[in-house]
């Protein structure tokens, strides 16, 4: 029966005095959060089935995106967006006295995850069962996430996260799916016929998974995301009343084993966080392999067709382990010969590289890899000598060269060398950071395999970071150009012929106050600390690093403060800055950033003389709900890494979506972005990759010429150990001497004038009213090109040689062979259609 209203209650009342065996008036909000979220399990089971039914009967070729982390977000709100019955239940629940908004306040934030590679896992699941791609995730169930960030005086303190604690209710345990994973033990060489390996002596894990169900939009389409969760295998534990010795020690082996899945990154500075680390890596790819194969052997399909039904993409290197893993399942377990399962192992994998930093690019001490995983050493040490051998047909005697590229070298295993030699297919996330990698980081590689790289610029979920988070735009659009861009995000073009209608400008601008004024509202309640509406939001949130400069948004609202002191009649239009986001616990520079904002802001916030032109925010805590509060609420998007360090970055596509301008460097994702927006809707500042690079090459700069000869830098600078602020003079010494006497890695110094200028420009252009709402709008027109649904079609047809159901995002890509790929394809002519129809100039 179609579900309406009446019954959406009735099913409603009747599982909630079930489930808590209360009266409606008696619960509480988190009671009704979990009544709801398990009334939409059940609409979901059943969808669930026919959905993997359908893929079984298609003989569908399935994707699984391996990565350690998925950061998923809330779930409820868009499973009911995605069910197509947000508006009844909503309605229904306000019938019953209920607000649905406060329901969705109760669900966790899944601690799935920590930073940009995870939501990007996420974000492609979403775009993936959007389009009815067979495409799931795996990953590790962690029973606490990265950490929950509190700042007690002003000093970011890391408490465990403890997000399962009231349960999760999206996910499925399924025991009777758990495989066994094993470390440590021997290997035996045993030779009859053909040599064999037998692993002996070893400890065994189980993992066991639970799925969670990953929802298309309006399409009866539910893919899954795996996680794996470590469990102790009975026979280990051994407990009788008899011997309390046994029990004690069988109890210490279950919490060594359940430490597995315990954290995400657990502290990796000593040796056994390291190995820790390996453990984890492991025992996600060898059982999500396990069940892999698995799975296939049910479809009664010819291992060595295994590559044209599956495809398994490896999300940066943390689970590149799952290559060698692959060739022992097929040798070892399915008794393949080496040529053959190197053949299908390389078809079937792809890897992504996220980032250019050396101090994120994987490597293991070989003993620990013997120690703990001795098969897959041997494995791994054959791949090494066959490729090395390779390396020395092509370049005879050039021992560096080989050594830089072999896989071990220096009693290490370099993850990076491994993913490429074992992938055919090897990706950047921006045309830049491909660039770089092609040129630079894996130059060698790229002359070696010149066809296995290329591109792929990262795209977000626009149904959650446009549709579900920005209500008032979304409906908007629908009024203005229709609803086609939920599912065909270029279609935001359409809207290109508003952007200098005063009309739509004006609403525009009332809903972004809107927008503004519901997170002025959170942090009054939250921080106890008023702003106005009116002010520019200007928000900087990510991950706390040195690359991504916070420091330099600081330097330059210390200098804005300078001057209004001097003159608090200073006609600037009034700012509040926005910062959220966590430091790696071990970071201290990263640390001590937060500790600056924070002291900034209690300075700045208190300071009646400066008449409230400036205020400076810390969002505790900053995660998934926070960004989705503060993205539609933002005026200017802060993207400002030393040029060639940010792959991509993505919070400059999700601020982009929702109107917000961006001032950043020629970095990452930020170029493409300016090349669809054009100069005028953007505004660029600092040196370029290029110019960054060969400053490197040469040393870096003189970080005290600019000290010396900038006066607004030097002041501010020395405010930083000079007793200005109201903490010891020691304070923020190591920040000051990382920019002075260790030569200002990030050039923080050396783009701050240039800085300064563009923000400078950036208030000029806020004052010409219609002129900035124009630039909002050639924002959000042109924000459809990145949508994760470009982005995957992309994988899907380039990588993963599947045959996506293809929507015009065609048009978006600039990739020569891809669209050649798509001409005449049907949507190509509906989308030729719309841009004749509407007038659209598309830019290449
Ligand atoms: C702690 C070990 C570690 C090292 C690196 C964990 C995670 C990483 C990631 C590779 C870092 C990361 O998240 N990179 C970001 O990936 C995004 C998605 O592609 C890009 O948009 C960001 O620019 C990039 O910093």
């Amino acid at each position: 029966m179609k579900l309406n209203k009446e019954l959406f209650k009735d099913q409603f009342l009747e599982k909630l005095m079930t489930m808590h065996v209360k009266s409606l008036e008696e619960t509480s909000n988190a009671e009704r959060y979990r009544t709801l979220s398990s009334l939409v399990r059940d609409y979901i089971s059943k969808k669930w089935i026919a959905s993997d039914q359908h893929y079984q009967q298609e003989g569908s070729k399935q994707v699984y995106y391996l990565s350690i982390e998925f950061l998923i977000g809330r779930m409820l709100g868009m499973n009911l967006l995605n069910l197509g019955i947000y508006d009844l239940c909503k309605e229904a629940l306000a019938e019953l006295g209920i607000s649905l908004d406060v329901l969705e306040k109760a669900e966790e934030d899944p601690g799935l995850g920590n930073g940009g590679l995870g939501r990007l896992a996420a974000c492609y699941l979403d775009s993936m069962a959007a389009e009815s791609l067979p495409g799931h995730g795996c990953s590790l169930r962690y029973r606490y996430g990265f950490f929950e960030q509190k700042i007690v005086n002003g000093y970011q303190v890391e408490v465990p996260d403890n997000w399962l604690d009231q349960g999760f209710p999206w996910e499925f345990k399924r025991s009777d799916q758990t495989v066994s994973v094993n470390f440590g033990g021997n290997i035996r060489v045993v030779s009859n016929d053909k040599l064999r390996y037998l692993h002996e002596n070893y400890d065994t894990v189980f993992a066991v998974p639970y799925d969670v169900p990953i929802l298309g939009y309006k399409n009866d389409t539910i893919n899954t995301l795996r996680i794996w969760s470590a469990e102790a295998s009975e026979e280990n534990f051994i407990c009788s009343t008899a011997d309390m010795l046994d029990c004690v020690t069988s109890m210490e082996y279950t919490k060594t084993v359940e430490s597995l899945s315990s954290v995400l990154y657990p502290d990796d500075s000593a040796y056994e966080g390291k190995v820790l680390r390996l453990k984890q890596h492991y025992f996600l790819v060898s059982a999500s392999l396990q069940s892999i194969i698995k799975n296939y052997k049910q479809r009664a399909l010819p291992l060595d067709h295994l590559a044209d039904y599956i495809a398994i993409h490896i999300n940066d290197t943390h689970p590149a382990l799952a290559i060698p893993e692959m060739m022992r399942i097929l040798i070892d377990v399915e008794e393949m010969g080496w040529d053959e399962a190197w053949k299908i192992t390389v078809n079937i994998f792809s890897y992504t590289n996220h980032t250019v930093l050396p101090e994120a690019l994987e490597k293991w001490p070989i003993d620990m890899i013997q120690n703990l995983l001795p098969r897959l050493y041997l494995i791994i040490n054959e791949m090494n000598e066959r490729f090395c051998h390779e390396l020395w047909n092509r370049y005879p005697g050039d021992w560096d060269k080989i050594r830089s590229m072999a896989i071990i070298s220096d009693h290490t295993i370099h993850m990076a060398n491994l993913a490429i030699v074992g992938s055919h297919s090897v990706n950047g996330v921006a045309q830049i950071h491909t660039e770089i990698l092609k040129t630079r980081v894996m130059n060698q590689f790229h002359q070696f395999y010149p066809t296995r790289f290329n591109n792929k610029t990262n795209g977000v979920a626009h149904r959650r970071w446009l549709l579900k988070i920005n209500p008032r735009l979304s409906s908007l659009l629908n009024e203005s150009i229709g609803s086609s861009w939920i599912s065909h995000p270029c279609d935001l073009l359409k809207i290109l012929k508003y952007a200098d209608d005063h009309v739509f400008q004006e609403k525009l601008a009332r809903i972004k106050r809107y927008n503004k004024s519901r997170l002025a509202e959170h942090i009054r309640d939250v921080q106890g600390i008023r702003i106005d509406v009116d002010s520019i939001f200007d928000s900087h949130i990510k991950r706390i690093h040195g690359y991504k400069r916070q420091t330099m948004n600081v330097f330059h609202i210390m200098h804005l403060y300078n001057l209004l002191r001097e003159n608090p009649d200073l006609d600037i239009i009034p700012r509040t800055f926005i910062f959220g986001g966590k430091a790696a616990p071990g970071y201290h520079l990263a640390k001590q950033t937060i500790k600056l904002i924070n002291t900034l802001a209690t300075v700045i916030n208190k300071d009646k003389s400066i008449r409230d032109k400036i205020k400076v925010v810390f969002i505790e805590n900053y995660n998934v709900t926070m960004a989705e509060l503060i993205i539609p609420a933002t005026n200017v998007s802060e993207q400002i890494p030393t040029a060639s360090q940010e792959a991509c970055g993505t919070g400059n596509m999700k601020f982009m979506m929702n109107g917000a301008i961006t001032i950043g460097t020629l970095d990452g994702a930020n170029i493409e972005i300016r090349n669809v927006v054009g100069d005028n809707n953007i505004v660029f500042f600092g040196l370029t990759a290029n110019e960054v690079l060969e400053l490197h090459e040469h040393g870096g700069y003189n970080p005290w010429d600019v000290y010396n000869k900038d006066e607004r830098i030097k002041t501010v600078l020395d405010q930083l150990i000079n007793g200005f602020f109201p903490v010891g003079t020691d304070e923020f010494k190591s920040l000051f001497e990382s920019f002075l006497y260790h030569n200002d890695q990030f050039f923080v110094l050396k783009d701050f004038a240039s800085y300064a200028d563009a923000q400078l420009r950036l208030d000029q252009q806020y004052r010409n009213r219609n002129q900035w709402l124009s630039m909002c709008v050639h924002n959000i027109a042109h924000s459809g090109k990145f949508s994760g649904d470009r982005t995957f079609t992309e994988y899907a047809m380039d990588v993963w040689n599947m045959n996506p159901t293809i929507s015009p995002q065609c048009y978006c890509s600039n990739d020569d062979k891809f669209t050649s790929r798509l001409h005449g394809c049907a949507f190509t002519s509906k989308l030729q259609q719309t841009i004749s129809s509407n007038n659209i100039h598309v830019p290449h």
